[in-house]
């Protein structure tokens, strides 16, 4: 009896000084488990006299009932406290202010689409949508582009397998916007335009603008003055402006337009920033409209060469990078 008398003193003073869960688990190991120390005790009543076996028998069990209580008081008080330590140690201040993400800017991509498109609209212009995945005829034969023609070649298409392809220009909205409708007209697309091209000045996928103006007597001269209020408009600063002769297969006759670039060093430069010309009359029968009734011109330029010129960004790509440490500074 003295045996399990001091066996449950130490034990009991062991659990109530154990210092974590994982030390008092090896003392309930050691006391209760399968080779614990109680548990041996009770083994060990079979060779006592039979008439002593009931009192030690009642005395282990008290023993053991006192050491299992203590073990769930002191389990009890160390489970409160880690769970006090972990709510103290990922404790979250919800007045604090959130993280700011800082606010976003306007890609100048889209700003500059943006106040070519405001500019004209100003003019007068209806702005026009339409798909990016077209087929052959509107990207091409309706704009006079024969099958086979080499013209085809200059724009490096991509193709789908059923025979759509990704525009390689915003002219077919234009092909749409005339179909079915009766001039006067004056149309812009704008948009995201496809070519299978990729280097330092060209990237697979960019933006155009386009504008046409239909009607009775519209004429190269209309074009001329349209031209050098946009640029002017967009610019804000006069250019001398020249019209040198070129080819697209959907007008006739066509111009390239250069600007005279004031270089950094003073001196200036012919800069292309537009294709232009009168509309084709194939392309006009082919949209519905009476080439003997109406003529029209048309114009089309690259948004990433405005974009560049007018916030001074050297390489085409970094539009296209969406590093926030430039886009940021278009603010
Ligand atoms: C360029 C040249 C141009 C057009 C686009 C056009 C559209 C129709 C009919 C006739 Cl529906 N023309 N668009 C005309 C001349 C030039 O773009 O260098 N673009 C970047």
């Amino acid at each position: 009896m003295s045996d399990v008398q001091s066996l449950t003193t130490t034990a009991l003073a062991d659990i109530a000084a154990a210092p974590t869960l994982e030390a008092l688990e090896a003392l309930r190991v050691g006391l209760l488990g399968k080779s614990g120390r109680v548990t041996a005790l009770l083994k060990s009543l079979g060779s006592l006299p039979p008439e002593a076996r009931k009192a030690a028998g009642e005395g282990i069990n008290r023993a053991r009932d006192a050491i299992g209580e203590a073990i769930a008081a002191r389990r009890a008080v160390l489970e409160a406290a880690a769970l006090a330590a972990r709510l103290a140690s990922e404790r979250i201040d919800v007045t604090l202010p959130g993280r700011d993400g800082g606010m976003g800017v306007v890609h100048p991509v889209s700003r500059t689409i943006e106040r070519l498109t405001g500019i004209l609209r100003g003019l007068g212009y209806d702005l026009a949508d339409g798909p990016e995945i077209e087929d052959d005829w509107h990207n091409f034969e309706a704009l006079n582009f024969p099958p086979h023609h080499p013209a085809r070649a200059m724009h490096d298409t991509f193709y789908f397998a059923d025979g759509h392809l990704l525009r390689t220009h915003t002219s077919p909205v234009q092909v749409r916007a005339m179909q079915g409708k009766t001039p006067p007209l004056r149309v812009i697309a704008a948009g995201k335009v496809y070519r299978s091209d990729s280097d330092q000045t060209h990237t697979p996928m960019f933006h155009q603008i386009e504008g046409f103006v239909v009607g009775e007597g519209v004429s190269f001269a209309e074009l001329k003055g349209t031209l050098k209020a946009l640029v002017r408009a967009f610019f804000e600063r006069d250019f001398e402006m020249r019209f040198r002769p070129s080819y697209f297969p959907f007008t006739e006759p066509s111009a390239e337009v250069d600007i005279a670039w004031q270089q950094p060093d003073g001196s200036t430069r012919w800069l292309e920033v537009l294709g232009c010309g009168m509309v084709h009359p194939n392309v006009l029968r082919h949209c519905g409209i009476d080439p003997e009734k109406y003529t029209g011109f048309a114009f089309g330029l690259g948004v990433e060469r405005f974009a560049m010129l007018r916030y001074g960004v050297n390489d085409l790509r970094s539009f296209f990078d969406n590093d926030v440490r430039f886009l940021g500074q278009f603010a």
